[in-house]
């Protein structure tokens, strides 16, 4: 027994951290997409927002503070994560993006997992398609609303009727209803009967849940919307940055498709209240669907053989530059909540350093022992979540149609390139100055060095299929 324990000791002292000796051979996966969820969480210094079910997940895990999804759209941003692939010229661009088309080939992330011996759960929204890369699942489910309209509403059927010139109904609705009513509370239902189920099954899951708030339309339960009554307020810069592209700015058309919303212009301060406070209610009703999950998870003592990973498919705007939604390639629309909790293992709290949606796939391959496949374009950030020391790459690539942003340090560059490779418009902003991105620099002789040492680098090494 002396010997083992000594044996024990040199090993730990060798490998010089705890986590080789107390991470289970095969971890579970519960993965947690949200969507469009910026990172309006307490736990990222959002202190109005109660989302205290993410802030301890945060608490037990490692957040990655500028974590960001390479592009601004969720069909694609999920295609490129789930693929572990970047966008490129003619790839993953919009929000319909199926991966089993523009990857076609392309063994997906829960496909790896499948592929050894893992058995793969798709519940709510994952992939954009209810049924792309369908291989990559042993089962998929999908939530049903009460309502009969496809969206997520549960008192406004009359309303949608009412505004039949307009795709949709209104972008909110404030219901004095349980939190089963809506999609994702039944996505919760699910995903903590699996739990149980998978508890009793002779092989490792990867269990994916995806909720459909915060994205539009912001309809969430009373009890949620309450939480904010009188205490939203509006930023600070409504209006586009000094010197913007005309390229760096949309119409915000998503949002323009509901009922209610003005055709043109800006909405009215008071409309933008409520939209506001619609989005915040919605994180508040997400949080506590991921908070029954977590407990479940618990209860079930899974959370010791089981890796959680939350991550939003992309940033949002509200009222940021004037703007709504995402669709554009300001850091309000690219910067994301990512967190990531490891059993056994000691983590450090948070991560400062650079990551993208790309390096999810092989993070999670490493933290589970699985080989890399070879296709993938990003780096394993497991290191991040225990050595002080340890660093990114520092850089993120992020596109928007022909716009490609460089994040980098502290800056953000955004250059628009046309199909020769030659550039039309570009943008740069110092967040060490400008953390808001209200003055675009790009035209200051000053930064014609930084413009050009960013420019290089995105072309370099970034984007290596981009121009092809
Ligand atoms: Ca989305």
């Amino acid at each position: 027994m002396r010997h083992l324990l000594w044996v024990l000791l040199v090993l730990v002292s060798c490998t010089g951290s705890s986590e080789k000796n107390s991470l289970p051979e095969t971890p579970n996966i519960l993965f947690i997409a949200v969507d469009d969820l910026r990172p309006e969480l307490a736990c990222y210094g959002k202190e109005l927002i109660s989302s205290p079910n993410i802030d301890l997940l945060a608490a037990e895990g490692t957040r990655f503070d500028r974590s960001y999804c390479n592009i601004p759209v969720c069909g694609a941003s999920r295609a490129s994560l789930m693929t572990g692939l970047r966008p490129a010229r003619n790839r993953f661009l919009t929000y319909l993006t199926r991966a089993d088309e523009e990857a076609a080939g392309i063994t997906t992330l829960p496909g790896h997992f499948r592929n050894n011996g893992y058995h793969t759960i798709s519940n709510g929204k994952i992939f954009h398609h209810d049924d792309d890369a369908e291989e990559s699942w042993d089962e998929i489910w999908h939530p049903v609303s009460n309502s009969s309209s496809w969206r997520d509403y549960a008192l406004n059927e009359n309303s949608l009727q009412d505004t039949a010139d307009r795709f949709r109904g209104p972008p909110f609705e404030r219901a004095d209803v349980q939190d089963t009513v809506y999609k994702d509370g039944k996505t919760a239902e699910k995903t903590i009967g699996d739990l149980r189920k998978l508890k009793e099954l002779d092989k490792p899951f990867f269990l994916a849940t995806g909720f459909l708030k915060p994205h539009l339309p912001f309809n969430a339960p009373e009890k949620y919307w309450k939480i904010y009554d009188g205490k939203v307020s509006l930023p600070d810069n409504n209006y586009p940055p000094e010197n913007a592209p005309k390229e760096s700015l949309h119409n915000f058309g998503e949002l323009r498709a509901y009922a209610g919303v003005p055709p043109d212009g800006p909405v009215t301060d008071d409309f933008a209240l409520e939209l506001i406070q619609g989005y915040y209610a919605c994180v508040s009703y997400t949080d506590a669907q991921i908070g029954m999950i977590l407990n479940e998870l618990k209860r079930l003592e899974l959370d010791r053989t089981t890796i959680v990973i939350l991550w939003g498919d992309h940033g949002w705007n509200l009222r940021e530059h004037g703007l709504w939604c995402k669709h554009c390639n300001y850091e309000t629309s690219l910067h994301t909540p990512l967190i990531v909790r490891v059993p056994g293992t000691q983590q450090l709290k948070e991560s400062s350093e650079i990551v993208e949606y790309v390096d999810i796939y092989p993070t999670l391959c490493e933290l589970a022992g699985l080989e890399l496949p070879e296709h993938l374009q990003g780096d394993s950030f497991k290191d991040l979540l225990y050595d002080k020391e340890a660093k990114s790459d520092g850089v993120a690539i992020c596109q928007w149609y022909a716009g490609i942003t460089t994040i980098r340090e502290n800056w953000f560059y955004t250059e628009w390139v046309n199909d020769n490779d030659s550039s039309y418009a570009r943008m740069l902003y110092d967040h060490r100055i400008d953390p808001h991105e209200n003055v675009n620099i790009s035209e200051d002789p000053l930064h014609a060095e930084t413009i050009d040492d960013l420019s290089s680098e995105m072309r370099r090494s970034r984007a290596p299929n981009y121009f092809k």
